[in-house]
């Protein structure tokens, strides 16, 4: 029995007014999973309605109090962790253990930003330039924030944006994607039991991007926080600059892991393996490149591609397989077109190259490309699936360079011994993460999340700096001299100081 998945408006489960209903798949074997609510515009401005009503109660109470109710929420993930990952695994196709990771993402999210409840510093009693005068800069939320979010990272992600803006004290409006709307469903119910009031978060199904506009639009909602393609991005950024609205965006990446010569190359090609395969290539920090000095690319070709070629492909519910399938039938076919595009071009398929023949489900086999050019599509263009280019450079600059000449910047790696090296990559890279000695996924939500270039616009999510994606600022001046103090004017201080 496909399970029921409806809208969360005002704290009430309802279908809506559209009348229609779309279904979720196990993209591992084809079978329905869920059958859902399809929003639109009404359900749009209800829910933006309802979390701009909830605003100004939850914006009140005490900092510390909504950080409890975070807590309480990170209690009842861990309690359902592998039950929330089942589901996942059942909907979205990520092997379980990875299943597992993504819940624990919020599971860590939610204790981090409970604490965070006690905190949310500002800068308290800043220096004035009068005397008797005193000032702070305090943190105010900003009042409803749309999440619009994709299918890769059903609970992690979303995690990152829903509960640094709750804590702050915004409300939510979430729009997942289509394909992973029980696991949202699921995972907003443990914000219903945990305690959080009706209309703070409030979930958007089966909606399509007509969903994501009519969100970008409503005058409710006053900023949006967007993960997915560089191309929907650009277009959430123009239509909400029309209403200087705050954007947030994590985009697109095309990442790259750097291997040196003098680099531990078993070390390397477990991380490599784990970084392009990983999530079956779907993560926006997922290795879509390998950037290997020349004297070790025959060694590096030769441990890498017997490896890729043993991962256990299958349905991500047996503890055994390695690599689940993709998404659905569009992205298989997405991986299909790059591969015969690269095939035609000349390029030589070193393992992979054709689908996963399993008699149902999306499958790709792990796919690495030898010798590519850095400068074609398939070292420049996000594939989204188990792709990997393998780029060949004579020595460390090179390799920075060629790390840089792409459109996106969200993760790179370095592979070296050489202390020296590795600080000079760790200076040069221009990403928005770095990693020495590891793959290029694997972040931590206390660590700021985000990319340069066409990855994003700039914001952090995750870590502190998610405080400031999801708040304003707020400047105090309180003048308790008795008489008028003119900044910038009455510059002589030590003249007015009292007798
Ligand atoms: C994503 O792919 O959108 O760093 C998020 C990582 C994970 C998060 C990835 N912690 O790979």
């Amino acid at each position: 029995m496909a399970i029921q998945v409806r809208h969360y408006i005002g704290g009430q489960w309802v279908a809506g007014s559209t009348g229609e209903t779309m279904k979720t798949f196990n993209p591992a074997t084809g079978e329905p999973v869920a059958e859902v609510a399809v929003a639109g515009p009404a359900e749009v401005r209800a829910a933006a309605a309802a979390a701009a009503r909830a605003f100004p109660a939850w914006r009140r109470v005490p900092a510390p109090k909504r950080g409890e109710i975070l807590y309480r929420l990170a209690e009842i993930l861990r309690e359902r962790k592998e039950e929330l990952a089942r589901l996942l695994t059942r909907e979205m196709g990520k092997v379980i253990v990875e299943a597992r990771g993504d819940v624990q993402e919020a599971i860590d999210m939610a204790y981090y930003m409970a604490g965070e409840g006690r905190r949310l510093s500002g800068q308290v009693v800043v220096p004035s330039e009068l005397p008797d005068k005193w000032a702070m800069a305090i943190r105010e939320p900003i009042g409803v924030v749309a999440a619009i979010t994709a299918f890769n990272f059903p609970i992690a992600v979303p995690s990152w944006k829903i509960l640094p803006a709750l804590v702050l004290g915004n409300t939510v409006v979430w729009k997942p994607s289509p394909d992973t709307s029980a696991t949202a469903a699921a995972f907003v119910r443990c914000f219903e039991e945990a305690g959080v009031p009706a209309g703070v978060i409030n979930l958007l199904v089966g909606g399509g991007p007509e969903v994501g506009r009519a969100l970008v639009e409503d005058p409710d909602v006053k900023m949006i926080s967007f993960t997915g393609s560089t191309q929907v991005g650009r277009e959430v950024y123009a239509a909400a600059a029309r209403h200087l609205k705050r954007v947030a965006l994590e985009l697109g990446g095309k990442n790259a892991i750097t291997v040196l010569a003098d680099a531990d190359l078993d070390l390397a090609t477990e991380a490599i393996l784990w970084a392009a395969f990983g999530t079956t290539g779907q993560r926006c920090t997922a290795c879509s490149r390998v950037i290997v000095e020349e004297a070790i690319y025959d060694e590096l070709v030769r441990r890498l591609v017997p490896r890729a070629q043993a991962l256990k492909i299958g349905d991500g519910l047996d503890p055994t397989v390695q690599v689940g399938p993709l998404i659905n039938e569009r992205a298989l076919q997405r991986v299909e077109a790059y591969v015969a595009e690269a095939r035609a071009a000349g390029i030589e398929i070193l393992c992979g190259g054709e689908r996963a023949d399993l008699g149902r489900g999306y499958f790709y086999k792990p796919t690495i490309l030898g010798r590519v050019p850095p400068e074609s599509k398939f070292a420049q263009e996000e594939i989204f699936g188990p792709v990997l280019a393998l780029i060949v450079v004579r020595d460390l600059e090179e390799a920075i360079r060629v790390n840089n000449a792409v459109a996106y910047g969200l993760s790179s790696a370095i592979f070296t011994r050489d202390v020296n090296k590795a600080f000079k990559a760790m200076r040069e890279l221009d990403t928005g993460i770095v990693y020495v000695n590891h793959g290029t996924t694997g972040a931590e939500i206390q660590l700021p999340f985000g990319g340069t270039k066409a990855t994003g616009n700039g914001m952090r999510e995750a870590g502190l700096a998610a405080l400031d994606t999801f708040s304003e600022w707020k400047s105090i001046y309180v003048d308790y001299s008795g008489r008028l103090q003119r900044a910038q004017i009455d510059t002589d201080a030590l003249a007015r100081l009292p007798e």
